[in-house]
């Protein structure tokens, strides 16, 4: 799926704050944390009124127009018998997870603690038992990190604005000032220490007219004078940027959050956490059974790890108080894989290599990569342009630690490795000195052309490479996204160039040139009927000179909500 919001590409840098590296160590080190969407929205489940919203349940006063006075009939109803503090906690523990990031309160307002601020909490409802307190003193006696996530947008509080339009009570007298005072008064509470220390507040819902830079700095300024050592995400301020959550030195936050999603390409110098949902929905729904293998939650996590991010992964506990079985499952079994190749992921930092390579992902500690493989069938593992001093190469799985026979040269390495049952098998690489990569440019072929290869390409940005049946470069939603290659020409020469791309009818009529220097040559994307209908057309002829060069393709206007999907460039040199 391309996912059509627009991110910020503005540059990250550290903000004047000496202590951030010593107040995000454990989370660097952390890599995979528990997301909970627990609320009165977990009740129906993602239905109303005999009807079935899909999608994201702890949306439903919004997807199915509820009026708060109808909403507020869930209260008495909330009594999540089953509920145990202990079993959560130590299911997070089991899965490998290192911090808890629970919903103290979601866009409906409703608080999950006993709050002194009005009525609209868990302490008035017949369950009256302060959750978060007793996830606190698990989370301590259990070495967990508790954090929590706090909406700003609240469909609830009389003072906040906008009002949705569903919502007839008066909006002429709301005092938006007054809900940002009733917010603080909340976030108080929290962070009085009753809860213990803090890891994360983790807002959201930043996104409407009535959040301002100004009020996310003075958030972020509040919450940190309360516990100095807190960390706060982007979306306290306004600088996330759409869906792919890029942080901004100018904006407050201490990460970015990409949310459904991994940046193709990581976000260097940037420190990130992607959150993903295991079905689609964050709140318990009762008829979302979509969910995702444990296979895919696991390379999910690897990807993060090998791109320096950590993995926020979400379950949805039910009325009664239980996470659901499908979640538990999953979770352990990759809490399994965690166990025996932990190492390769806690502490680790992005591996060397800026593309993600075919066959698997890379994390380094010094002296060490960590070589995690998704194909399983692979039996020659290729790093190329790795310029290392290697030791030697081992299994990390079994108790042998099996030695890895590796060949390496100027051009890189390459392991030879045996069948294995593991989920992911990972081979520990260890070096001395400095690792570097240095990918060689692409080479004339016996007839002198290039083919530049989708896998091959350097993007920037949202763009990136998909494998499966594309093997083409997708996610081209931002026309300053660039997708480039290193080519070396033999000798000057002229080309024809042909374009392999596919692009729905709709989403045509980009414009785009590759160019290389003054060299270049413009097309138009036309439709070819779907995101996976390739088609190669000419584009006309490119002169380059002979040597090592770059060459980009870059957008010039894109009308819809992404470029292309592109495989291949290919430049035929003309005898
Ligand atoms: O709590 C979960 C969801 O309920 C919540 N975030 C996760 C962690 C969520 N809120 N909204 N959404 C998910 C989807 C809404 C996206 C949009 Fe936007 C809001 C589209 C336009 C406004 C994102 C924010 C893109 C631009 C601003």
């Amino acid at each position: 799926m391309l996912a059509s919001l627009a991110a910020g590409f503005a540059i990250a840098l550290a903000p004047q704050d000496p202590d951030k590296d010593a107040r995000m160590k454990w989370w660097r080190e952390a890599r995979y944390g528990m997301f909970i969407h627990w609320g009165l929205y977990s009740i129906p489940g993602g239905e109303w009124n005999g009807q079935n919203y899909p999608g994201a349940s702890e949306w439903l006063m919004t997807t199915a127009k509820i009026k708060p006075a109808d909403y507020e009939k869930l209260q008495p109803q909330f009594n999540p018998v089953k509920f145990n503090a202990h079993d959560w906690v130590k299911l997070a523990k089991d899965a490998g997870m290192k911090y808890i990031v629970i919903t103290s309160k979601h866009h409906d307002g409703f608080a999950m603690w006993p709050s002194k601020e009005g009525t609209w909490n868990i302490g008035n409802t017949p369950f009256k038992r302060d959750v978060l307190k007793e996830l606190a003193e698990e989370c301590k006696k259990q070495d967990m990190k508790l954090c929590f996530y706090h909406s700003i947008m609240d469909w609830h509080h009389p003072d906040y604005l906008p009002r949705r339009e569903w919502d007839d009570r008066d909006a002429s007298k709301a005092d938006f000032v007054k809900y940002v005072a009733t917010m603080k008064a909340q976030l108080k509470e929290l962070l009085s220490g009753e809860y213990g220390d803090i890891g994360i507040l983790w807002f959201d819902g930043e996104w409407e007219g009535t959040w301002t830079h100004e009020r996310g700095k003075d958030l972020y300024a509040f919450v940190r004078s309360l516990q100095p050592n807190i960390i706060v995400n982007n979306r306290v301020d306004k600088g996330r940027g759409g869906m792919g959550g890029f942080s901004d030195a100018e904006f407050a936050g201490d990460y970015g959050t990409p949310e459904q999603e991994i940046p193709g390409n990581g976000l260097p110098g940037v420190d990130w956490e992607s959150c993903m949902t295991m079905n689609n929905s964050w709140g318990f729904h009762k008829n979302d059974h979509d969910w995702k293998s444990a296979q895919t939650i696991l390379t999910n996590l690897i990807d993060c790890a090998s791109k320096g991010g950590n993995y926020l992964l979400n379950v949805g506990p039910s009325p009664e108080g239980l996470i659901p079985q499908p979640s538990q499952e999953r979770l352990l079994e990759v809490g399994k894989w965690l166990k025996a190749n932990g190492e390769a992921i806690y502490g680790s930092q992005a591996g060397p290599f800026v593309k993600p390579l075919p066959w698997g992902r890379v994390t380094q500690k010094p002296g060490k990569l960590y070589l995690m493989v998704f194909d399983k069938k692979a039996s020659r593992i290729d790093l190329p342009g790795l310029k290392a001093n290697i030791r030697k190469v081992y299994s990390l799985q079994g108790t042998k630690k099996e030695i890895i026979p590796v060949a390496n040269s100027d051009r890189g390495a390459s392991l030879t490795v045996p069948p294995s049952t593991e989920n992911v098998p990972v081979y520990v690489m260890e070096v001395d000195g400095k690792v570097s990569v240095e990918v060689p440019p692409i080479s004339p072929d016996n007839n002198g052309s290039l083919n530049l290869a989708a896998i091959d390409a350097n993007t920037t940005g949202h763009a990136q490479y998909e494998g499966g049946d594309k093997q083409a470069i997708g996610f081209w939603t931002n026309a300053k996204d660039t997708v480039s290659w290193d080519v070396s020409p033999s000798t000057d020469g002229t080309y024809n160039v042909t374009i392999d791309y596919a692009c729905p009818n709709e989403d045509a009529g980009s414009t785009f040139t590759v160019a290389s220097g003054e060299a270049k040559v413009s097309g138009t994307v036309v439709g070819t009927g779907s995101w996976s209908t390739f088609q190669a057309v000419s584009l006309g002829q490119l002169s380059l000179k002979g040597g090592r060069q770059k060459l980009t393709v870059s957008v010039s206007n894109m009308p819809h909500g992404a470029v292309m999907n592109l495989r291949l460039i290919k430049l035929t040199k003309k005898s």
